[in-house]
């Protein structure tokens, strides 16, 4: 595992060729730039489990998915309408912007960036689906450190991150600022433990947070009490377990795993009882998966046509979708709630 605070594209890839050659993870801070080996396979599409017949599941769909692109040179946020054509830059800065995640309320998107020489936690109005123009984030962040992966709480008045201020990767907890309070509060560490705890995903009733923690050798999906007490091994397996994120009706917690060789998306319990459930079984990556606001529908991250594109499917892993197609990375999809 390492960390790079501010990655260098060259030193990046070649650091993560190795990774690749190695069955190595991704590694939590930096934007994974995978590099393509001849021992992955490409556009292999193999059909995912449990094909049953339905509809297109982006037929009838509204509202926005932000994702993170480098499609223009740089890694973006955007927003691209989910049934439509429209793709819309937000952040539009030279520096690497990622990990969109939405408030409640769908008025706001936080986001990690490193515009100001490392990365800091913003938040940036999008009161009607897109920005105002002219309208700049507001930095709640402001330490030299690597501070990444925001997650709105479903009050709305927090916002749980990973940052290693303190020496390694720790979960911490801000609060939002009112109007009148633009600077962000000094965050709240919940984690303390010397391995890396990094990607918080809060349960829909506030009373939870989901996480990886490295403290058992390899990444797991823990759970702990939303003020940091009682973390829970939730996945006990020995292979890397990822990219959290809770379901809309707190039963479930999505995650991605390299337990079959490759990374494959599942489906957990979220008290830890019976086993995890396969959504996508291919010989390509399939991580980085996002609820839509009514637990039907997943989208996530596959390079099952060669590079790496937004798909969505059903809730179950059927009839995957591509939401994007293009040359460049598309990842981190994160829905617009209803
Ligand atoms: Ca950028
Ligand atoms: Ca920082
Ligand atoms: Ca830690
Ligand atoms: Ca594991």
């Amino acid at each position: 595992m390492f960390h790079i605070v501010k990655p260098s594209w060259l030193a990046l890839s070649v650091a993560l060729l190795a990774l690749a050659l190695l069955s190595c993870e991704p590694a939590p801070t930096v934007t994974p730039t995978i590099v393509r080996t001849s021992t992955l396979p490409t556009a292999t599409a193999t059909p995912t489990v449990m094909p049953t017949p339905m509809s297109d599941p982006l037929a009838g769909s509204t509202g926005w998915l932000a994702f993170v692109t480098n499609r223009d040179g740089n890694d973006e946020v955007y927003l691209g309408r989910i049934g439509g054509p429209e793709r819309r830059n937000l952040t539009n800065n030279p520096a690497h912007d990622s990990e969109p995640d939405w408030s409640p309320d769908g008025k706001w998107i936080a986001f990690a960036s490193d515009r100001d020489g490392n990365w800091e936690i913003y938040v940036l109005a999008v009161p009607d689906g897109t920005t105002a123009a002219g309208a700049e984030p507001i930095n709640l962040t402001h330490n030299p450190a690597a501070d990444y992966a925001p997650a709105w709480s479903p009050d709305g008045k927090q916002i749980a991150f990973h940052s290693n201020r303190d020496g390694n990767l720790e979960i911490y907890v801000l609060a939002v600022p009112g109007d009148t309070d633009a600077n962000g509060s000094d965050p709240e560490r919940l984690t303390n433990h010397p391995a890396d705890d990094s990607f918080p995903t809060w349960s829909p009733d506030g009373v939870q947070i989901a996480f990886v923690s490295d403290r058992d050798g390899n990444g797991e999906i823990y759970a702990m009490n939303a003020d940091g007490s009682d973390p829970t091994n939730l996945t006990r397996n020995p292979a890397s377990d990822r990219s959290p994120d809770w379901s809309p009706d707190g039963k479930l917690i999505l995650f991605n795993s390299n337990r079959q060789g490759i990374w494959e998306l599942y489906t957990l319990e979220a008290d830890g009882s019976g086993g995890p459930r396969q959504l996508t079984s291919n010989l390509v990556y399939d991580w980085y998966g996002a609820w839509s606001p009514d637990g039907t529908q997943i989208a996530f991250v596959s390079d099952r046509d060669g590079d790496f594109e937004i798909h969505i499917m059903a809730a179950n892993g059927a009839h995957p979708t591509r939401f994007t197609q293009n040359d460049a990375f598309d990842l981190y999809p994160a829905w617009q709630p209803r």
